[in-house]
């Protein structure tokens, strides 16, 4: 094949970089607060379509690529089926629902009718559940997610659910905002074929080419929590559903089949028809670019980004407490940890010039003495305190 690319970093194997730069520790994380900065994805500028032609032309994207990407400037949404297999399908429910008898992972209780036994939806469960985290990280999602952004992929939240979330139709770019704006693509997993009672995903395709609707040109307060989400959001995008006719699809996938969402693609879980029926197994991860800023428009905040290399063990080491207390090790960094300012992994110990000049070696010093050791002091402080003065042996 013609790929003059082949071997070099493709067009969207590279970060984000915002035309306007800005200080992410100096700032509010609010859309108003940021300055109009692209750049624009690149499936969203009005070239998008001649882009798409000439990149195939010149063999940077295949055919294939080429379609979707088209699918993706008219519709905002794309649905491959049969991306995953049954087996790994399997094993990640299979796992996921282990983890929910053990306790590791805690589904609030959420009946969506009398009698409902189904767990409600869990909030980023690939924190403890690693055949999850791997379909989070799976690379050829990746890979199409940063095709579609035009830049590197960065997995970042994922939501489970057994059933609808029934929730009202909205923009993710509520909850899930970057500066600079719409590097973020959803992706829906179908863990089972879903019946058209259990409240399917709805969506209105086209609708991703209005205008973004964010909390503050709504009057919505800074800080503003939920109920005002319920009381000003929704009505606002209902209205806009409505005023503009948008029409309605539902996700009726197979299992393995998977519904990838632009940042301002309108959609939600319709209501659950046939209690009979309720059970909708499924996989949300949520995406943004590498190198661009995440926050949550409602609340100001900074967002909750899984971090791409995160050594669990090395973070318990450096943050006894943290392991004292059993708590997740991913889940504490991504939470509190990086606004604590924690350490990421134990210090590297830095043994001084004019004792690695005599051959100083921490492990063989404390061999040597093992008084020290049953101190559990600082060896090298020990050393040029009192070892030194004392005559001590350096090695056995
Ligand atoms: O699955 C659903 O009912 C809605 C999911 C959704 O809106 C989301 O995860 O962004
Ligand atoms: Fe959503």
């Amino acid at each position: 094949m013609n790929n003059r690319f082949q071997g070099e970093k493709r067009f969207f194997d590279h970060p984000v970089v915002a035309d306007t730069p800005i200080d992410p520790q100096a700032q509010v994380f609010k859309y108003e607060a940021f300055p109009a900065s692209g750049p624009v994805p690149w499936l969203d500028r009005p070239d998008a379509r001649q882009t798409i032609e000439s990149r195939l032309r010149d063999g940077e994207i295949t055919a294939q690529q080429a379609e979707w990407c088209r699918k993706w400037v008219d519709d905002g949404y794309l649905i491959i089926e049969g991306f995953f297999d049954e087996t790994q399908l399997d094993e990640t429910w299979n796992a996921y629902e282990k983890a929910i008898e053990t306790g590791a992972v805690k589904p609030p209780v959420e009946p969506l009718f009398d009698g409902d036994t189904l767990p409600g939806r869990t909030l980023n469960p690939h924190f403890s559940v690693e055949a999850i985290r791997a379909m989070l990280f799976d690379e050829k999602m990746s890979e199409l997610v940063s095709l579609l952004l035009g830049a590197k992929a960065a997995p970042f939240q994922t939501i489970a659910g057994h059933k609808s979330s029934e929730q009202l139709q909205h923009s993710d770019s509520i909850h899930m905002s970057t500066y600079p704006n719409g590097y973020l693509v959803a992706n829906w997993i179908a863990f089972e074929d879903i019946h058209p009672d259990s409240g399917p995903l709805v969506f209105h395709p086209g609708s991703h080419k209005l205008p973004y609707v964010m909390s503050a040109a709504l009057g919505m307060p800074f800080g503003c929590g939920y109920s005002a989400y319920h009381d000003v959001y929704e009505p606002a995008i209902q209205k806009i559903i409505a005023d503009n006719a948008l029409e309605a699809h539902y996700f009726l996938p197979k299992k393995g089949d998977v519904l990838l969402w632009h940042a301002n693609l309108l959609h939600g879980g319709s209501k659950m028809k046939e209690s009979a029926h309720a059970s909708r197994k499924a996989l949300v991860c949520h995406y943004f670019s590498q190198g661009c800023l995440c926050y949550h428009d409602l609340t100001g905040m900074p967002s909750t980004l899984t971090p791409l290399a995160f050594d669990a063990r090395a973070y318990l080491d450096a943050n006894p407490d943290v392991k004292a207390s059993g708590g997740n090790a991913l889940q504490h960094y991504v939470y509190y940890g990086r606004f604590e300012g924690r350490p990421t992994r134990p210090p590297e110990i830095v043994v001084p010039a004019e004792l690695v000049a005599l051959g100083f070696d921490i492990t063989e010093y404390l061999a040597a003495n093992p008084d020290v050791a049953a101190a559990g002091v600082d060896p090298i402080a020990h050393y040029l305190e009192f070892g030194k003065a004392e005559n001590r042996r350096i090695r056995p």
